[in-house]
C-alpha cells in the first residue's frame, strides 16, 4: 500500500514537471505570454532541449565576481548555445538583451540559446550588483566591429583608474609586515636617506614614487618612552626634489627640524620621546599633500618604558594609506588627491594593493597577535578590522582597551583618522584565514585586502 502511493505521487511529480516542462520552452520564439492556455503540444521533457538551427556551443565560466572569458566570438550570425559554467561560490546568471537568462548555483552549470546578431550580444550576471562589479561580456561574430559592450576585459571589478594597466611592468616587491624590533640603547642615530623610485604599487600599475629608505612606507622606527632619537635626513645629490620629514612623536618647532632639504643636502632632525603610541612621520614639502600621497610615510612605535607585555607571539606593522594614480611611470596625481572627495584608485596595506591577499600573513592559532596599526591617509579614514576576530586590547591615540575589563568590552573595528594610530591584540580562535580590511568597504574591492592565516589556513584539517 505504502510504496503504491509512493509510486503514485511519483508519477504525479513527472505529470507536472511534464506540463512544466511543455509550458516553459522559454528558447522557443516568439517567447509565450504568461498566463495563456497552453495547447498540450509534443515537447519532449528532455533536460537539455536543443534546436535544429544551433550553430555551434560557447561556454563561459562564471567566477566571484567576473566572467572568463569576458569576450567570446563566433564565425557567423545565428542561433548559439551557451553553458554557463559556475566556477565561482556564489549563485550566478547570464541574461543576454531579450532576457533570456540561466541561473547557476556554485559548482552547477546551465545552457541557453541565443540568437547572436551580425552586431553581436552582450551578456551580464542580473544578481543585483554583479554587473558593476564586472559580471559583463560580450559574444561578437567574426570580421565585425560592432557588438562588443564596450566593457574592459579584466574580468573583475574595473579598476577605478584612468590610468591603463601595463602587462608588463614589473611585479611588485613584497612589503614585511613583521613589526620591527625595538631598537637597543637609549639615544639612535638613525640614517634616513630619501630616495626617488619607481614602485609597483598595485599589479601593472608603476609610479615614479618618493620613498623614505625606498620603501613605501618609509622604514618603521621603534624606541621607548625616554629615548632620544637623532633622525640624519639625506636628500641624494640624485633626487628632483626638496624634502623634508616631520615626526608626530616629536615636539619641536616646524621651522626648525621640519625644514626641507635641497637635493645634496643632510639635516639633523632630533628629539626625544616623550610619548608612547604609533605615530606617523611623513614628509612636510610644499605641497605636502603630494609629498604624502606619493609614498613619503612611515611609522614610528614608541613603547612604555616598562614595555608592551611579552606574551605575544606575533607582531605586525601595518600602514593604511592611498594611491591617486599618475599616469605609468610618473608620481602619484596631485589633482585627484586634492580633491574634495577624495576618490582613490587603491587603499593600500604597507603600499600595495592587495599584497597580504596574494601572500597571507601567516600567525599560530591560539596566540595573541599584536599589531601596530597606522592610517598614513593622505586623507580617508579606515575602519580597521580583521574578520573573524575581536580585538580584546586597543590602545588608540592614548586610550585604552584593556583584556579583562570590568564588563569584558571589546572592540570589532578601529576607527582611524588620517595620522592617527593604534595598537591591537587579538587571537585567532582556530586554524583559517581571516581578512584584514577597513570596513568602509568600497575600499576592499580596491586593495585594502589582506589575510591572516591561522595556522594551515584550513579549518576542517
Ligand atoms: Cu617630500
Amino acid at each position: 500500500m505504502r510504496t503504491k502511493l509512493l509510486l503514485l505521487a511519483a508519477l504525479a511529480m513527472l505529470v507536472i514537471a511534464a506540463c512544466s516542462s511543455a509550458s516553459t520552452t522559454a528558447w522557443t520564439y516568439p517567447p509565450e505570454t504568461a498566463g495563456g492556455g497552453t495547447a498540450p503540444t509534443a515537447a519532449p521533457a528532455s533536460a537539455e532541449p536543443a534546436s535544429a538551427d544551433v550553430l555551434g556551443a560557447l561556454e563561459v565560466n562564471a567566477i566571484d565576481l567576473g566572467f572568463e572569458p569576458t569576450e567570446l566570438s563566433v564565425p557567423k550570425p545565428g542561433r548559439y548555445a551557451v553553458t554557463l559554467i559556475n566556477a565561482g561560490q556564489i549563485p550566478h546568471d547570464i541574461m543576454f538583451p531579450d532576457g533570456t537568462k540561466g541561473t547557476a548555483n556554485a559548482g552547477e552549470s546551465v545552457k541557453v540559446e541565443v540568437d547572436v546578431p551580425d552586431s553581436g550580444l552582450a551578456f551580464l550576471c542580473s544578481i543585483p550588483g554583479h554587473a558593476d562589479a564586472g559580471m559583463q561580456g560580450a559574444i561578437t561574430v567574426a570580421g565585425s566591429t560592432a557588438g562588443s559592450s564596450g566593457s574592459d576585459d579584466h574580468g573583475g571589478p574595473a579598476p577605478a583608474t584612468n590610468v591603463e594597466p601595463n602587462a608588463n611592468a614589473a611585479a611588485y616587491t613584497l612589503h614585511p609586515a613583521a613589526a620591527p624590533e625595538l631598537l637597543p640603547g637609549e639615544v639612535h642615530d638613525i640614517d634616513l636617506v630619501i630616495e626617488e623610485k619607481e614602485m609597483t604599487v598595485a599589479d601593472g600599475f608603476v609610479q615614479k614614487v618618493w620613498t623614505f629608505g625606498g620603501t613605501v612606507p618609509g622604514p618603521a622606527i621603534r624606541v621607548k618612552v625616554g629615548d632620544t632619537v637623532r633622525i640624519h635626513l639625506k636628500n641624494p645629490a640624485t633626487s628632483q626634489l626638496a624634502h623634508s620629514v616631520d615626526f608626530h612623536a616629536s615636539q619641536v618647532a616646524w621651522n626648525d627640524e621640519m625644514t626641507s632639504i635641497n637635493p645634496g643636502e643632510e639635516k639633523l632632525y632630533e628629539f626625544k620621546a616623550e610619548y608612547a603610541g604609533v605615530w606617523m612621520y611623513h614628509c612636510g614639502t610644499s605641497p605636502a599633500l603630494h609629498h604624502i600621497a606619493n609614498g613619503m610615510y612611515g611609522m614610528v612605535i614608541v613603547e612604555p618604558r616598562e614595555g608592551l607585555g611579552e606574551d605575544i607571539h606575533h607582531e605586525f606593522a601595518i600602514v593604511q594609506s592611498e594611491w591617486y594614480l599618475g599616469p605609468q611611470g610618473e608620481p602619484a596625481s596631485l589633482t585627484k588627491a586634492a580633491a574634495a572627495a577624495p576618490a582613490p584608485d587603491y587603499v593600500v596595506f604597507n603600499g600595495v594593493a592587495n599584497q597580504y591577499k596574494d601572500n597571507p600573513i601567516v600567525v599560530d592559532t591560539g596566540h595573541r597577535v599584536r599589531l601596530f596599526v597606522l592610517n598614513a591617509g593622505p586623507s580617508i579614514d579606515s575602519s580597521f578590522h580583521i574578520v573573524g576576530t575581536i580585538f580584546d586590547s586597543v590602545i588608540k591615540e592614548g586610550v585604552r582597551l584593556d583584556p579583562g575589563n570590568e564588563g569584558n568590552f571589546g572592540s570589532q573595528a578601529v576607527d582611524l583618522a588620517p595620522a592617527q594610530g593604534a595598537i591591537i591584540e587579538f587571537e585567532t580562535p582556530e586554524d583559517g584565514l581571516y581578512p584584514m580590511v577597513t570596513h568602509a568597504f568600497n575600499f576592499v574591492g580596491r586593495g585594502a585586502l589582506g589575510l591572516f592565516q591561522a595556522g594551515d589556513g584550513d579549518p576542517l584539517n
